[in-house]
């Protein structure tokens, strides 16, 4: 059973953490953990290019015959192609090194600027999975944090179009470490 929505209002805007799968979201937007390549893979990147059908890959592909691969924490935005959420925006976080390859910044990165490419496209909502936490190793519980201050920052530091994020976890575990994160992000204010 799904557990219960956690949320805050920051800025106008409501950041709320939910257990799901983030290919059924109707959120504007639904970010996704991509790598450079942009080709698709496993995880998250997976689930979203076989739910939204063969139009996301092909914009992909134009992207990087046009611009190259995607660096770590930037993001490109293309179409949801069958998805509940018309745009996908795909993000690169980091591969973690135990922390010696400044992946914080990057994973902090990540989140910003899909969050800057959605108000820029004037979306009102977004959803992210919990990036770089499967393939890419990051610890969940420093993953979390940081994913929940970037988030909150971007919100505090202007009003946007977007009034809706959601961090949407794959599972139970995840969403309490998300929850927890939050929780204590909170607390500090
Ligand atoms: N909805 C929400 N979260 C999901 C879903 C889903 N449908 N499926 C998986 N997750 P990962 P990364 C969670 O590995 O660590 C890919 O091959 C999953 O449980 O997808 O950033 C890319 O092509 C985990 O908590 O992304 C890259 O090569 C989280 O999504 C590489 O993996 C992220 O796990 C990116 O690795």
């Amino acid at each position: 059973m799904e557990k219960q929505t956690k949320e805050v209002i920051i800025n106008q805007a409501r950041l709320s953490i939910i257990e799901g799968d983030i290919t059924k979201q109707s959120t504007d937007a639904i970010v996704n953990a991509a790598n450079p390549g942009l080709m698709g893979g496993g995880g998250v990147d997976g689930a979203i290019h076989r739910a939204g059908g063969p139009a996301i890959l092909e914009e992909c592909q134009h992207i990087v015959a046009k611009q190259g691969r995607l660096p770590t924490g930037k993001a490109v935005i293309t179409t949801g192609g069958k998805l509940k959420a018309k745009d996908v925006i795909h993000t690169v976080g980091p591969i973690w090194y135990g922390g010696t390859k400044n992946e914080a910044d990057l994973l902090t990165s990540a989140y910003k600027e899909s969050l800057k490419l959605a108000a820029e496209n004037n979306l009102v909502s977004i959803s992210f999975p919990s990036i770089s936490t499967g393939a890419y190793g990051y610890p969940q519980a420093e993953a979390s944090k940081m994913a929940v201050k970037a988030v909150a920052s971007f919100l505090r530091e202007q009003v946007t179009s977007i009034k809706e994020v959601v961090f949407v976890l794959f599972d139970s575990r995840t969403y309490d470490v998300y929850c927890s994160a939050l929780e204590k992000m909170m607390a500090q204010q």
